[in-house]
């Protein structure tokens, strides 16, 4: 059944987001969700206590300690717990996305950045798409700040209209995968023009796929989670092959508000692609061909 998104947006708001590249929504989510989210991301954090080193699912800072927990990141919190389930799948940001994509989406993946409190790290100037590329550039990224966000937090960053510019390589010099762009391609970025995205708990982010962003490190003494959930049009695929896309393929990949079409457009031209045969096996052109006579 298709979400109701009507209303949810205005036609400045989803014309801002195409010129610009980035959303900010002051206090977009209720009260009632960010008690819940914020429930759900406290038992992360007991069961953190009971860990010394990072798993699958809770990436820990070194310094973590059972008294003293510092954790970086929870993975796929749509995996582990239902309130993060419903609300990525089915909640505001899910609604969000099919206001500002036009119709279904694509769910690729999701992730709750805690950048704990003094001395949480830094999320270098990077683009996403080039971590998982798709087959155009509708992804879009939606954060949700679950606490009060100041300048001191280190509250995300976008270049607005950088999701217009160049696509930067993110490799290093001797060839390994950075994750971030070089001191080169930042040095010709006009900084100064860095939109700091902060505001009460509940405020709410959209960053395009390609857009430029990161985060200075956390100096305040509070934690500053930021959940975000990336989707993308429903005719959008991930390319299989790079990045986190084999990942995502096996864990997201889900649609919300509609079902799967098949259809899609490659360099300008659309086409009906066949059905999903990943779970079943793959027919062979035989049978897809005569199985009916
Ligand atoms: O947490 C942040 O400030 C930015 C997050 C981000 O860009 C990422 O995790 O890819």
């Amino acid at each position: 059944m298709a979400l109701a998104v009507d209303g949810l947006l205005s036609h400045e708001q989803v014309a801002g987001y195409a010129e610009l590249g980035y959303l900010q929504l002051d206090s977009f989510i209720s009260q009632d969700w960010l008690d819940r989210l914020r429930s759900a991301s406290a038992e992360f954090v007991e069961q953190s206590r009971s860990l010394d080193k990072s798993t699958q699912a809770l990436d820990l800072e070194p310094s973590h300690t059972p008294e003293a927990p510092r954790l970086r990141r929870l993975t796929s919190p749509f995996l582990h717990h239902e309130t993060f389930r419903e609300f990525t799948l089915e909640g505001p940001p899910a609604q969000l996305a099919q206001a500002l994509l036009g119709g279904p989406a694509r769910f690729h993946h999701s992730k709750l950045n805690y950048k704990w409190a003094d001395g949480g790290e830094e999320i270098k100037w990077h683009q996403d798409i080039q971590f998982w590329p798709h087959t155009d550039f509708t992804p879009l990224t939606i954060g949700v700040y679950l606490e009060d966000v100041d300048d001191a937090m280190g509250p995300m960053g976008v270049m607005p209209r950088s999701h217009k510019g160049p696509l930067y390589d993110m490799y290093s010099d001797d060839g390994a995968w950075a994750g971030s762009m070089n001191d080169n391609d930042i040095a010709s970025l006009d900084l100064e023009a860095m939109a700091w995205l902060m505001g009460p708990a509940g405020s709410t982010t959209v960053h395009n796929c390609c857009m430029i962003h990161g985060s200075v490190p956390n100096h305040s003494p509070r934690p500053r989670p930021l959940l975000l959930q990336t989707y993308s049009a429903l005719d959008s695929y991930p390319v299989s092959g790079i990045g986190a896309n084999g990942m995502a393929n096996r864990t997201g990949n889900i649609i919300v508000g509609g079902s799967a079409t098949q259809q899609l457009t490659i360099d300008g031209r659309a086409m009906h692609g066949a059905p999903d045969w990943s779970a079943g096996g793959t027919p062979t052109i035989f049978g897809s061909q005569h199985s009916k006579t």
